[in-house]
């Protein structure tokens, strides 16, 4: 722990004061690992279990006809993943809550670490950089991190993780700073792409080039909450790139999503979350003081201000109905269900958008949930 902390709202690898405290409070390779990720915004480690290989295994096998390969072999689907896994199967739990994980994390960021959501891919994800915090972000900032290891060998065919190193220390992006707030965030989502764009731009003008983890078996990415990253394009499509994200977010924090937030006029998305170790909804604590119900109702848009639950199930199946052109998109997959997407994604409901096109042009990327 640190003593008389002057900045206890900033992880302690982020914070301005991290080269007073570093070398006192850290030593060996959990000193390393602070200084890559304050340095660089992201470390690469040995996944400590030694029981990985095994653990992975198993994953890969319990996991695997849950994808669907034909639609992937076909060029269908720019990916394939399961977000939440943990929850059907035990061994993508053991990964997420891996005790040395949880402990290593606590100490760097100064707060108890818990583990918020699992994504599985079998394949590359092809994902533009981004930076996970317009997503899902806290309160205070930069409390939430990701940590990505590889079920098998990585090389440039089969779509390896892409970085920029350092591009945690650029701005954190909002709404308000590409122009986006008031009834836009009703419909957040068409924005996303300047999100991308002005990260691609920030990159050529910083000149960082993107580095791609060419990652051996067992080996584990530690990414901070603004560094942008994605996956490259895969060349080989007969190729498998196994990969587990944990996604953690740190306890006494607010919860966010800041693209669908406009805080400024009184809208802040702030999201239901369960710490995966314990199944147990976390509070949204700012400063000490635990949120009401009251107040998340009166901030948050997805709670549906006024709308009676049986009027906002009307709307759920009035927008699944509506005639969509993206219906019979190859990307829709076979299973999809619009009502249930749009149960288990409620900012949509309010931004009363259509499921199917939301799907192919977000969904399917945020790796949202039908
Ligand atoms: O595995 C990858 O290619 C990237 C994953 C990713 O960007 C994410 O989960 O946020």
């Amino acid at each position: 722990m640190l003593e008389n902390n002057p900045l206890p709202g900033y992880p302690l690898i982020d914070s301005p004061f991290f080269d007073d405290f570093a070398e006192n409070l850290y030593d060996g390779e959990t000193l390393s690992i602070a200084r890559n990720l304050h340095e660089n915004g992201f470390a690469v480690i040995e996944f400590p279990d030694p029981d990985f290989d095994r653990i992975s295994q198993g994953i890969m096998k319990d996991l695997h006809d849950n994808y669907d390969w034909e639609k992937w072999q076909r060029g269908e689907v720019d990916s394939l993943r399961i977000q939440d896994a943990w929850t059907f199967d035990p061994r993508v739990k053991q990964i997420a809550c891996n005790k040395n994980i949880l402990d290593l994390l606590s100490q760097l960021y100064g707060r108890r670490a818990f583990p918020f959501q699992t994504l599985n891919f079998p394949v590359g994800t092809q994902q533009a950089g981004h930076s996970d915090h317009v997503h899902f972000h806290s309160v205070p900032e930069r409390f939430m991190c990701g940590v990505w290891v590889a079920f098998e060998d990585m090389d440039e065919d089969n779509g390896p993780l892409f970085y920029y190193p350092g591009s945690n220390k650029w701005p954190i992006i909002r709404n308000e700073h590409i122009g986006i707030g008031g009834p836009d965030i009703r419909h957040p989502y068409p924005h996303y792409r300047r999100y991308v764009e002005l990260w691609e731009k920030l990159a050529e003008t910083q000149k960082v080039k993107r580095r791609t983890f060419k990652a051996r078996k067992g080996q584990a990415l530690i990414w901070t909450a603004n560094l942008v990253h994605g996956g490259s394009a895969q060349k080989d499509v007969n190729r498998t790139r196994w990969s587990q994200v944990t996604h953690y977010f740190f306890e006494g924090c607010g919860y966010t999503t800041p693209i669908a937030s406009d805080p400024w006029s009184g809208s802040i998305h702030y999201r239901d979350i369960l710490d995966i170790a314990t199944s147990q909804k976390m509070p949204n604590i700012i400063s000490g003081h635990e949120l009401s119900a009251e107040t998340l109702k009166t901030l948050t848009p997805e709670f549906g201000k006024n709308l009676h639950p049986e009027a906002r199930n009307k709307r759920i199946s009035a927008l699944a109905a509506q005639p969509s052109k993206f219906k019979n998109d190859p990307r829709i997959p076979g299973d999809f269900n619009a009502e249930n997407y749009l149960r288990l994604n409620p900012d949509l409901v309010d931004a009363e958008v259509d499921p199917f096109r939301h799907y192919v042009e977000f969904g399917l990327k945020e790796k949202r949930r039908y």
